[in-house]
């Protein structure tokens, strides 16, 4: 090899190096909810040169990205021997988005892959696309990732667009090794399924989100919730919906469930997205919802309006105006990382505790519906502080 693609080759590798250890600094003035940080944690610029590069220089001459990787983004998080570890949703140029790990020794920065992407087995129908799983250290001992699985809908020869959403599953005892099982038998198309972390009733609980189309979430109505007899032969038959949609919110048009919920002492904190639909498209917003320890189907707490949206760059994307969230890892002292991504490019990280969300639940005000009554709820607070002088 040249000196002078030696040279290259390092200089390269520096770069790369300095991106992955920049230290990682929280915002200064948030909302008190939570604290966003400065940096996002993962680019399509962090995955490892050697998925990218071809370095023998007769190959390439000119150290030309061979594979280009074009983001990174919904993100399933768990806390795995010590570390923060993310099964990313990354994509390559070629638009096919894949799952590679991602650690870090403390959440919230020096994120880096492992040194190659997830095999995921393929041996049920074969899928077009696969992305943003959603993951549970289920109560049976397995880890489980639940995610969508897009295939063409051939009922549409013509259509080069049309598409099926159904939920694959698979599960590990290591992130590393997969294995399969069929995917999610269900009436309707499935997108944003989600495995509660617990049995109830003795059973497997998946949040779901029945769609009539492929885009359109339809009468699906919101977050469903159903009952699963055999996780290796999984099934819908009784769904029902948990968490509704309503006109003139932030989920007018879709909403789905993003990780799995977090158990606390007041009940399951639940973290959800929702969209509506504008000129510029769809946006993509993150709200919370508290559901009864004893009925995880029962909504006790529903905070009005967003939890949180994209701020500043963050807007700015392939799928611009989106923050989408479907990973977050409760650690011991309650701290909260929130794992999500922007405008569907980049992750990022919010830190709150579960007590702040739980008083974030419990005391924002609910969304009453209409202006008149959203009037009300900010006069009510303003006599509140008049009469605290
Ligand atoms: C994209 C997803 C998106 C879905 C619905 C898929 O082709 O990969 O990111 O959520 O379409 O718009
Ligand atoms: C969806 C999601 C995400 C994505 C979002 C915006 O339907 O399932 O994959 O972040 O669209 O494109």
């Amino acid at each position: 090899m040249s000196t002078e693609y030696q040279a290259k080759i390092a200089a390269l590798r520096q770069r790369h190096e300095q991106l992955l250890r920049k230290p990682n600094i929280p915002e200064e003035f948030g909302n008190g909810i939570y604290t966003r940080y400065q940096n996002p944690i993962l680019t399509a610029e962090h995955t490892p040169l050697e998925w990218r590069y071809d370095f023998n220089e007769q190959d390439n001459p000119y150290l030309m990205q061979r594979i280009m990787m074009n983001a990174t983004l919904n993100s399933g998080a768990i806390k795995w021997q010590g570390k923060y570890l993310l099964v990313v949703r990354v994509e390559g140029a070629d638009r096919k988005s894949f799952f590679a790990v991602a650690e870090s020794p403390n959440g919230i920065d020096n994120f880096r892959f492992w040194e190659e992407p997830v095999t995921m087995p393929e041996d049920v129908i074969p899928a077009t696309n696969i992305y943003d799983m959603r993951l549970t250290a289920h109560q049976d001992g397995w880890i489980y990732g639940l995610f969508c699985v897009e295939r063409h809908d051939d009922s549409q020869p013509a259509d080069l667009s049309a598409a099926t959403a159904t939920c694959g599953i698979a599960r590990t005892r290591d992130l590393r090794t997969w294995y399969r099982l069929p995917d999610l038998k269900s009436r309707s198309q499935q997108r944003n399924v989600v495995l509660h972390p617990e049995f109830v009733d003795g059973k497997y609980a998946l949040y779901t989100r029945p769609q009539d189309g492929f885009i359109d979430a339809g009468s699906g109505g919101g977050i469903g919730w159903a009952l699963i007899d055999d996780i290796e032969h999984a099934e819908i038959r009784d769904e029902k919906i948990i968490n509704a949609r309503h006109y003139h919110t932030i989920m007018e048009v879709k909403n789905g469930e993003g990780p799995h919920p977090i158990r606390t002492d007041r009940g399951w904190l639940h973290l959800a997205h929702g969209v509506r639909g504008c000129a510029s498209g769809l946006r993509y917003v993150l709200y919370m919802y508290m559901t009864a320890l004893d009925d995880p189907t029962r909504v006790i707490a529903q905070p009005g309006g967003y939890f949180l949206v994209p701020q500043g760059g963050e807007y700015i994307g392939d799928v611009m105006n989106v923050a989408f969230a479907n990973g977050w890892i409760a650690d011991p002292d309650g701290k909260v990382f929130i794992y999500y991504a922007s405008s569907d490019t980049r992750m990022h990280v919010a830190v709150s505790t579960v007590d702040r969300l739980v008083d974030y639940c419990m005391n924002t005000p609910e969304d009453g519906f209409t202006t008149a009554a959203s009037v009300e709820t900010i006069k009510k607070l303003i006599e509140k502080n008049r009469k605290n002088g």
